[in-house]
C-alpha cells in the first residue's frame, strides 16, 4: 500500500494522537502553554513521527481533514483536563498552509471549540513564517477572520522565511516562535547574540511575545533570560510527551 494509500486510511480509522510539548516562561519555568504535536499510531509500524507523513498529507490535500482531527483532538483533550479538575494552559496546534489557505479552517476551529465548550484563548495557532508572507492581503484577510475568534497566532520558524518588516508590522499576530537554528547558535559568541536580541527588540516593539525553539542547554537558556526572551521551549525543558505525562505539568510537576 503507498503512503497516500495508508493515510487515507488513517485519517478515516482515525489512527492520530496528540504529544505535546510545553513552553516556559524564561525567568520562572512556570508553564505557559503547550504545543500538540500529532504521531500516526500506526497498527503495524508503530509510532510515525510528522516528518514521514505531514508532507504527504500536505501535498495530496488530506492535511486539510488531518488538520480537523488534530484541533478536535486538542479541544477534546482540554475538555478532560477541564473535567478532571487542572488549571488550564493554552494548547497551540501547528496549521499548514494548505490548511491556513482553506475556506474551512474557520468553521472547523469554531466547531471544535463549541463541541467541547472551550474559550477561545486556550487555543493558539502555529503558522510558518512562510505561509504568513506569502500574500500579504490574503493573509491579513485570513487572519482577522481567527482573531475575530479570539484564538491566539504565532509565526513558527520565525527567521527561515523571508518576511519584510513591513509585512511584520502589519501581520496582527501574538507570538514570534524563533527558530531552533538561532538557538542553537547562541553560545557561538557575540554576535549570534546581539542577533537574536535584535529580533526581540523588534518583537516587543510589535507587541509579540517571543519564544525560543530548540533550547537544549543551561547556557543557551541562561542566554535567553539575559535577552528578555520571554517563553522557552525544547529538550531542556522536556521532550514532546503523552497527554497522560503532559498532565503532570499541569499539576505543576515540570
Ligand atoms: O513532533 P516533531 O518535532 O517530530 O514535528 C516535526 C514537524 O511536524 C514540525 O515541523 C511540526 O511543526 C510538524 N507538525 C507536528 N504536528 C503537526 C500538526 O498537527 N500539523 C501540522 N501541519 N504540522 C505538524
Ligand atoms: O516546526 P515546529 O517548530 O513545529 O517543530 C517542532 C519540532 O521540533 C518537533 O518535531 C519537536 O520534536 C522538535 N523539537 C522540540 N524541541 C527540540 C529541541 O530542543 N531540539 C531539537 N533538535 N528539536 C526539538
Ligand atoms: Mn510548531
Ligand atoms: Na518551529
Amino acid at each position: 500500500l503507498g503512503i497516500e494509500q495508508a493515510l487515507r486510511h488513517a485519517v478515516k480509522a482515525d489512527e492520530f494522537l496528540l504529544h505535546y510539548q510545553p513552553r516556559v516562561d524564561t525567568r520562572s519555568g512556570e508553564l505557559r502553554s503547550m504545543e500538540a504535536l500529532v504521531r500516526w499510531q500506526h497498527p503495524e509500524r508503530g509510532l510515525v513521527p510528522p516528518l514521514e507523513f505531514i508532507s504527504v498529507a500536505e501535498d495530496t490535500g488530506l492535511i486539510v481533514e488531518l488538520g480537523a482531527l488534530v484541533l478536535e483532538k486538542a479541544c477534546s483533550q482540554l475538555a478532560e483536563w477541564r473535567r478532571m479538575g487542572l488549571p488550564l494552559k493554552p494548547v497551540s496546534v501547528n496549521v499548514s498552509p494548505r490548511q491556513f489557505n482553506s475556506d474551512n479552517l474557520v468553521s472547523t476551529l469554531t466547531g471544535a471549540l463549541a463541541r467541547h465548550a472551550i474559550p477561545a484563548d486556550l487555543v493558539e495557532l502555529e503558522i510558518t513564517e512562510s505561509c504568513m508572507m506569502s500574500d500579504t492581503e490574503k493573509v491579513s484577510a485570513s487572519l482577522a477572520k481567527l482573531k475575530a475568534i479570539g484564538v491566539r497566532i504565532s509565526v513558527d520558524d520565525f527567521g527561515t522565511g523571508y518576511s519584510s518588516l513591513s509585512q511584520l508590522q502589519q501581520l496582527d499576530v501574538d507570538v514570534l516562535k524563533v527558530d531552533r537554528s538561532f538557538t542553537r547558535n547562541l553560545a557561538d559568541g557575540e554576535q549570534s547574540q546581539a542577533f537574536f536580541m535584535t529580533i526581540v527588540s523588534m518583537a516587543h516593539i510589535l507587541d509579540m511575545q517571543v519564544v525560543a525553539e530548540g533550547v537544549e542547554t543551561v547556557e543557551q537558556l541562561e542566554i535567553l533570560q539575559d535577552l528578555s526572551c520571554n517563553e522557552v521551549q525544547g529538550y531542556l525543558i522536556s521532550k514532546p510527551v503523552p497527554a497522560n505525562e503532559a498532565e503532570q505539568f499541569l499539576r505543576k510537576k515540570l
